[in-house]
């Protein structure tokens, strides 16, 4: 492939300073992948020591102001995070995130130079009727209207298809190729640079699936959540990128 292969743990509201301890510790992360772990905000100024770069869940649309509880972009790269998770469906589903929200934060994040992993992915009723790849269409045509023609080419994409997250349904290898090469296509017939961007699949990924996933021509990575939390099985899913 000739994207450098990723994989980015998320740790959600999980872990611990303990646990990050250890991880800033473990030696044997692959140097060809590119390693990130996503720690809740108040893990990331502990985050740096370690052999991966650094990625908040989430961050505000806007750049400061009266906005309780939000943390803004400026801050987080203060601290020396380099990627920043956007759209993750938990987000979406628990806060209601909207395709035009999530646009504004990609937004957000571009300008402060800083890489959005934008997070799209359908859930089970539309993958069921098989209207899944219109879904995951409209998500990232927000992204690309409202952030104008190149933004998408500036993300990391993470399809995570809403039925495979936490709940160990994987999607099949085949299932995941056939909507990463779909929103290849879709995306670099909108800028031609956009065809480049790496896409992740996220969704029960574990130590055992992760080397035929990514062994799929278009599957760049992966966005993992429950086995980025422990480390062997998350040195296992880096040396499977590479
Ligand atoms: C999908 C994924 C990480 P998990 O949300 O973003 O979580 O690997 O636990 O399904």
């Amino acid at each position: 492939k000739s994207r450098k292969p990723m994989v980015a743990g998320n740790w959600k509201m999980n872990g611990s300073l303990a646990l990050l301890t250890a991880f800033t510790q473990a030696v044997e992360l692959s140097t060809v992948v590119d390693k990130v772990l996503c720690v809740p905000f108040p893990y990331l100024a502990a985050a740096g020591k370690g052999d991966f770069a650094i990625g908040a869940q989430d961050c505000s649309q806007f750049e400061s102001g009266a906005h309780t509880g939000d943390i803004a972009v400026s801050m987080l790269k203060e601290l020396g995070v380099e990627y920043v998770i956007v759209g993750h469906s938990e987000r979406r589903q628990d806060h209601g995130e909207s395709n035009e929200d999530i646009a504004a934060k990609v937004s957000t994040v571009l300008k402060a130079g800083l890489t959005p992993i934008l997070c799209v992915g359908e859930p089970l009723e539309l993958r069921q009727s098989n209207t899944f790849k219109e879904y995951v269409l409209e998500q990232l045509k927000a992204v690309d209207e409202i952030c104008g023609r190149s933004a998408l080419s500036q993300c990391v994409i993470a399809y995570e298809p809403i039925w495979a997250i936490g709940t160990g349904m994987t999607a099949t290898p085949e299932q995941a190729q056939e909507v990463h090469e779909f929103i290849r296509t879709q995306i670099s017939d909108w800028c031609e640079a956009a065809g480049h961007s790496r896409i992740l699949y996220g969704g029960s990924v574990n130590a055992s699936n992760a080397e035929l996933l990514f062994a799929k021509p278009d599957i760049d990575g992966g966005l993992i959540g429950g086995a980025s939390l422990k480390i062997e099985d998350f040195v296992v899913i880096c040396n499977a990128a590479k």
